[in-house]
């Protein structure tokens, strides 16, 4: 048994979970997974033995529980520094929790008219001019990242803030989700979305997801 318990809901439908997942991944760390399927009776009883929110994700922890994606990060960063959760620099990593935190509390135009389903594919779905002005937001912010920290960043991997850290963690499902509704990108979003989803942490992810045998039929459109 490992040191760690990583407790997540569906892969295919669970955004925060796949943050975390991935930033687990990242982190180096050897950690057991439960994955607790989501919208069925048992679920609620179910998350609730693990985490006191009642929502999952939560990362388990010689008796400690931490639960939200974003305290999840910290609390990573903080046993692992090395891993780089968070850019080295002062600036560029004071920009990834503020972006990280924006994700972590907006965007729910886009949350709710696009929900998270990798498996699926609804092209020109989803999309209101409310959505519009989100993705606007959105890939704003990752081509002003990519022009003004990853370059600077000692390794450039096509990622916000040059190596794949919490920040892309934090907007790996809204890649995701641009690809079952078909999001038209920007040449520069299109070329981080290549890079975000050929992370193998992502592609890992997104394997599982496409083979779970559970489906909730709210979250599957017409
Ligand atoms: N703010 C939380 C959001 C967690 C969340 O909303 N999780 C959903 C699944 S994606 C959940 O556990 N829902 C409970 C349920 O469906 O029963 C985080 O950052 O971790």
């Amino acid at each position: 048994m490992a040191d760690f318990t990583l407790v997540v809901g569906n892969k295919n439908y669970s955004s925060w979970s796949m943050r975390a997942g991935l930033m687990v991944r990242l982190a180096s760390i050897d950690a057991d997974e439960v994955v607790i399927p989501l919208d069925r009776p048992e679920t609620a009883a179910a998350i609730r033995k693990h985490s006191p929110s009642g929502k999952v994700p939560v990362l388990l922890h010689r008796g400690l529980a931490v639960w939200e994606s974003l305290a999840i990060a910290e609390y990573l960063n903080e046993l692992k520094p090395e891993a780089g959760l968070w850019p080295a620099a002062v600036a560029a990593r004071a920009h990834a929790r503020a972006i990280s935190a924006e994700m972590h509390a907006g965007f729910a135009e886009l949350r709710t008219h696009m929900p998270m389903n990798i498996r699926s594919s609804y092209p020109g779905k989803g999309m209101t001019p409310a959505v519009r002005a989100d993705i606007e937001r959105i890939t704003s912010m990752w081509r002003d990242c990519r022009k003004r920290f990853a370059g600077a960043a000692s390794k450039d991997d096509g990622f916000l803030f040059g190596a794949f850290g919490a920040a892309d963690a934090m907007y790996a499902p809204v890649v995701t989700r641009f690809r079952t509704f078909g999001v038209p990108l920007d040449a520069d979003s299109e070329a981080y979305a290549k890079a975000v989803l050929a992370h193998p942490a992502v592609a890992e992810w997104i394997d599982a997801a496409k083979n779970e045998p559970w489906l909730i039929q709210s979250c599957e459109l017409e």
